[in-house]
């Protein structure tokens, strides 16, 4: 299949995809033009609202565009900018979660929730008591249990936290350290707050060893994504200032994953940013570039590519 946009009349940036009823819907965050210059916080990403879109045919179909489905205005504790967001669906209901900065300039992740796919959501008054940064990605492990990865550096403000805590000035890892690691946590039954306290997602390379935090062509930046194939668990995330989509493979959400390699070397823009979805006996890669801007790293455009695994269970990587 060749590689093709999505949305070519608007900017949709960070997708979520997962497949509800048969269809396939997609979850992106939406660019603005904001005029707000560009910083290393990414001020410059003020999104205000979230669209749904569906397909009933990832090849050549049409992509429907649900409308305005949470709009900030909506959210009681709401600051500024709605970043990424992911889906899940538990008992009837669909549950949104995004991050989203409160009256403090402080990111937290919020659930809404809708009896639909499509929406609209209606977000609870409060964000998830214990949450932090950014990039929330939801796997449903089929037992009954969800877990959250989550978590982003620099403007995403990962590097403000140790131990679930908050420190008083933002902390880095020297270059031969263990690399700041993205989080994951066990979700509540009734899916509205965390079930535990959130523990780092460690990534070894091949002798065991944690990625460090100066091996930022491989160590964890942003935009966690998971998803499982022949039963291993498939982390997968970008590494930000070298703009890479990079994966790990565990044996349980936990981890820990091994790092494996590229699953898609750098685009135009900034930030990279995926979904990864089987959707009728086919595997797909959904992300974003700047290519429709002319390369306005804050104005994004959702594209989809095919996946292929080598036999061994590796990913090809996509270029
Ligand atoms: O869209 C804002 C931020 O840019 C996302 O939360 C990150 O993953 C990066 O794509």
């Amino acid at each position: 299949m060749k590689a093709r946009y999505l949305v070519p009349n608007d900017y949709m940036a960070d997708p979520a995809v997962h497949v509800f009823n048969g269809k396939l819907y997609i979850y992106p965050s939406h660019d603005r033009e904001s005029g707000i210059p560009e910083n290393d916080n990414g001020d410059h990403f003020d999104m205000r609202d979230y669209h749904v879109f569906s397909m009933e045919d990832v090849e050549n179909g049409a992509v429907t565009d649900h409308g305005v489905v949470l709009d900030v205005n909506d959210i009681p504790w709401a600051g500024r900018q709605l970043w990424d967001c992911d889906l899940a669906f538990k008992n009837g209901r669909y549950y949104m979660y995004f991050p989203l900065k409160d009256k403090n300039d402080i990111f937290r992740i919020g659930v809404a929730i809708s009896d639909r796919p499509e929406g609209p959501f209606i977000p609870q008054p409060d964000p998830i008591r214990g949450s932090y940064s950014i990039d929330p990605a939801i796997l449903d492990d089929g037992d009954g249990r969800f877990y959250m990865y989550f978590g982003g550096l620099w403007g995403g403000q990962l590097q403000r936290y140790r131990d679930n805590k908050i420190l008083e000035c933002a902390a880095f890892p020297a270059d031969n350290e263990p690399a700041i690691p993205s989080r994951i946590v066990k979700l509540s039954d009734d899916m509205l707050q965390f079930a535990e306290e959130p523990q780092p997602v460690l990534i070894l390379d091949k002798n065991g060893r944690p990625l460090t935090a100066g091996d930022n062509s491989k160590r964890f930046f942003e935009a966690s994504w998971i998803h499982k194939y022949n039963g291993k668990y498939y982390f997968s995330y970008s590494t930000g200032d070298t703009h890479l989509l990079c994966y790990a493979i565990g044996d349980n959400p936990y981890g820990p994953f091994v790092y494996q390699g590229v699953i898609l070397n750098p685009v135009v823009g900034w930030t990279t940013h995926h979904a990864i979805v089987e959707f009728k006996g086919k595997c797909y890669l959904f992300h974003h570039d700047c290519v429709p801007s002319g390369g306005i790293t804050w104005l994004r455009s959702l594209k989809v590519a095919e996946l292929h695994y080598n036999p061994n269970g590796t990913i090809q990587t996509v270029e």
